[in-house]
């Protein structure tokens, strides 16, 4: 790898094993899986496999808000996939999400199982089948999709582009966390003019679209990802911040982030989720004490 500004590329790419950076041991420009592995199955009609990363909270939210409407069918067993050691490579990983990138969801109560990927997708399959987070009017459940789709198009501006040049480079490169901060800061603006008309993504209720966004969007102005809120200037956007602190407090959104976590307070981190007790008794500090 090179950190001169003068780089000129080659006529060919090649493959470096190592290009740097917090992900170098795992990135690959091929798909595939690497090992065989086959994923463990619980007992619940839902599997999720997953991480605690902002994709990966998207889903738990969902889950828990389903089990707090009363939705038993939500029921889920949460297995943990440790993306820095190549987990989503595995060959039963990669039967169920062929882009080998977590979420991904099993479900089981269907006559052949379902594979479920992409979060944005998981979110609504959820939806569609629990009738819940997703208006019934056509043009509401039109503006819901419309800011679904924004996010999952958003995303990756925030999370490979800003928080990628700005925390996990190895080298601070002035022009990339210029763009990507000049963008993340014009969707903040998109969301704060939204939010001051509307209590949530999509008018009064809290659909999936708000599922989709917080764990991004809610996750930076409350600084809970990147450490960027003074860089970015998060405290400016008034009606993000009122709409992230309103869906912070929601019990299942703080239930939801506890799943797949492995990192922060141990009370917090709740690495397998296989039974709804496991939130009293399995987390972190709680096994670390056994
Ligand atoms: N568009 C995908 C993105 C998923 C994604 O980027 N997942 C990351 C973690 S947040 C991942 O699994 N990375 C592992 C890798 O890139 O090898 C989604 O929303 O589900």
């Amino acid at each position: 790898m090179t950190d001169k500004t003068d780089y000129t590329p080659p006529k060919v790419w090649k493959w470096e094993t190592e290009n740097g950076g917090e992900f170098a041991k795992t990135n690959r420009p091929i798909a595939g899986p690497t090992h065989d592995k086959i994923l463990p199955v619980g007992k619940h009609p839902l599997q999720l496999y997953s991480l605690g990363t902002p994709n990966g909270v998207k889903v738990t939210i969902m889950l828990e808000e389903l089990l707090a409407l009363g939705h038993a069918g939500a029921e889920y067993d949460a297995h943990l996939i440790r993306i820095g050691d190549g987990d989503q490579f595995g060959s039963g990983f990669v039967d169920i999400n062929p882009n080998s990138k977590i979420p991904a969801l099993m479900d089981r109560s269907t006559a052949k199982p379902t594979r479920v990927f992409e979060s944005g997708s998981i979110l609504l399959y959820l939806a569609e089948k629990f009738e819940a987070f997703l208006p019934t009017d056509h043009a509401q459940r039109t503006e819901c999709l419309s800011w679904l789709f924004w996010q999952m198009g958003s995303a990756p501006y925030l999370g490979g582009g800003f928080g990628h040049f700005y925390v996990y480079a190895p080298v601070k490169i002035e022009y990339c966390i210029d763009r990507f901060t000049m963008e993340v800061k014009r969707q903040l603006d998109v969301m704060d003019r939204h939010l001051a008309d509307n209590q949530y993504m999509c008018g009064d209720t809290y659909t999936i679209a708000d599922i989709a966004i917080w764990p991004w969007y809610g996750a930076l102005v409350q600084d809970i990802v990147y450490g960027a809120s003074e860089f970015l200037d998060t405290a400016s956007y008034k009606h993000v911040n009122r709409w992230a602190d309103q869906i912070a407090e929601r019990k299942a959104v703080k239930r939801g982030r506890m799943v797949n976590r492995t990192s922060g307070p141990l009370d917090e981190q709740l690495h397998e989720r296989h039974d709804a007790s496991d939130f009293e008794n399995k987390t972190q500090d709680k096994l670390a004490a056994v």
